[in-house]
């Protein structure tokens, strides 16, 4: 009797227990692996919640990015979109309550998509996920290993009427004939190798080899060459301005991040990097020809590619950084809506889906319209390149950017960096570090630079850009320690 009187009190202190108190950062929960046991659960039983019992909705368990030993998830919502950011709340109360508070509604008839990448604990923390589905009584639609933005394409098929878009066949088929349709047979076949970091892309790459016209695919740090993100990828290769392990100047190379949803071009032995900006530039280049475009761009972009795209687009703004701000930003602006943010995460979007010019028609269906998607944004870029008959010099050669440094700083509380809500570029509180930030700014030729707290890392970023290299690299000390 007393065991079993121990086993009842262990198991009522359990259920009152706070689990870890997450935060859903800018693109979802994110932390040690170790930390996510308790909330993979609960974000099961919210994507179940979210769909109303009647719809899909979809769960990643990916920490994109960051190092192996880091996990998280994307939450897809009903439109095959990120979550709506109204629900993010619900979402941190519902991972950080002690078990004995959660109330679990019935979901009987919805579905929730769950995918996952190739991490060590991903498999375990998307069973946890599926458990949480099953508590609602909503139906698990497991399609295992798949990149980001083909789970985000799957929830959106399945909510259009699709009977099942588990196998993926409608989302390779569909980037195949678009593709195909923009570049005729016969065309010089050009070689690409794609940094997949590691990760799931690979898989992707390899499904494709050997359908597009032209094009060759060549998957290079697939899972199991390399350690995940480290020292390869679309992060590493925009941030540290590096060649990505297995690098060859001789090749043509790009790099996608560990979900392949992030894409960036690098060449030469100089190394030369082509950002999401330069990808902007490029696509916005073409299709204004065809239509009225817009882009969206965040802080980050640099000097140069904003003022290139200033006089070739209709119209141009700027949003906060994360994609759920620029994406929705650029869904209401002109016909054709880019976005990508200088980290190689970005898309184009057919806002008057219904009727996009013949000649943009198969550029509407290899564009994801979900989110951005690597693969899909290489097939882009490669086909404009065959249609411009350029090469990467060609393209890189559109503008020069501006020298740049980005650094990060750790403080006790970044909460207390509170950034204006319409582009982040400038501090509304503490009032005296953006003065002094204005007054570095002023002193440096063709200077800008800001600073936000992290959305994903326990850190402040700063950015600066100026006119030659160690100034922008003056500016950015200067603003770290005014910030330290
Ligand atoms: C996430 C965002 C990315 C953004 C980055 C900013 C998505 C899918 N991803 O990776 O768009 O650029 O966070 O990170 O939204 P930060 O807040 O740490 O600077
Ligand atoms: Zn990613």
């Amino acid at each position: 009797l007393a065991v079993a009187a121990t086993a009842v009190f262990v198991w009522k202190k359990r259920r009152r227990q706070r689990p870890p108190q997450l935060k859903y950062g800018t693109a979802g929960f994110r932390a040690d692996a170790k930390l996510l046991w308790v909330a993979m659960e609960r974000v099961g039983i919210l994507a179940a919640i979210r769909g109303g019992g009647k719809k899909a909705t979809g769960v990643m368990v990916t920490a994109s990015h960051n190092p192996e030993r880091d996990n998280g998830c994307k939450i897809v919502d009903t439109d095959g979109g990120m979550l709506a950011e109204a629900w993010e709340g619900r979402a941190e109360e519902l991972a950080r309550a002690p078990e004995a508070e959660v109330r679990v509604p019935r979901c009987d008839d919805g579905v929730v998509v769950v995918g996952r990448d190739t991490r060590r604990h991903s498999r375990g923390l998307a069973d946890r996920v599926k458990r949480g589905v099953a508590r609602t009584g909503a139906r698990v639609l497991d399609v295992g290993v798949v990149t980001t933005p083909q789970l985000h394409h799957c929830v959106r098929e399945l909510n259009e009427g699709a009977a099942d878009a588990s196998d993926l066949f409608g989302y390779y088929r569909k980037l195949v004939e678009a593709y195909n349709r923009i570049v005729p047979p016969g065309t010089p076949t050009v070689e690409l190798c794609v940094d997949c970091a590691g990760g799931v892309g690979a898989l992707a790459v390899e499904k494709l080899r050997g359908l597009l016209n032209g094009l060759e695919l060549v998957a290079v740090n697939r899972v199991g060459d390399v350690e995940l993100n480290r020292g390869c990828g679309a992060e590493f290769v925009q941030k540290e301005r590096k060649p990505p392990r297995n690098y060859d100047p001789r090749r043509r190379f790009c790099c996608i991040d560990g979900d392949a949803d992030r894409l960036v071009y690098c060449y030469g032995r100089d190394f030369r990097v082509l950002d999401g900006d330069k990808i902007a530039a490029l696509l916005a280049s073409y299709l204004g020809e065809y239509c009225r475009v817009g882009c969206v761009q965040t802080a980050y972009a640099n000097g140069a590619s904003t003022a290139y795209l200033s006089t070739r687009v209709d119209s141009l703004a700027t949003a906060k950084t994360g994609v759920k701000h620029v994406h929705a930003k650029a869904a209401d602006i002109m016909d054709v809506g880019i976005y990508f943010e200088p980290n190689g995460h970005g898309t184009v979007l057919f806002n008057n889906a219904k009727s996009p010019p013949e000649r943009l028609a198969p550029f509407a269906s290899l564009a994801n319209q979900c989110v951005g998607d690597a693969i899909a944004d290489a097939l882009l870029v490669e086909a404009v390149l065959k249609l411009r008959n350029w090469s990467l010099e060609d393209w890189d050669a559109i503008y020069d950017d501006l020298p740049s440094r980005q650094l990060k700083q750790k403080i006790p509380d970044r909460a207390l960096l509170v950034p204006d809500e319409e582009t982040e570029s400038r501090l509304l509180h503490p009032e005296t570090l953006q003065l002094a930030i204005d007054d570095l700014v002023s002193k440096t030729p063709r200077g800008r630079a800001f600073v936000r707290p992290s959305g994903t890392e326990d850190v402040v970023r700063i950015y600066a850009e100026a006119a030659s290299q160690p100034d922008a690299d003056a500016l950015a000390r200067a603003c770290q320690r005014a910030v330290a």
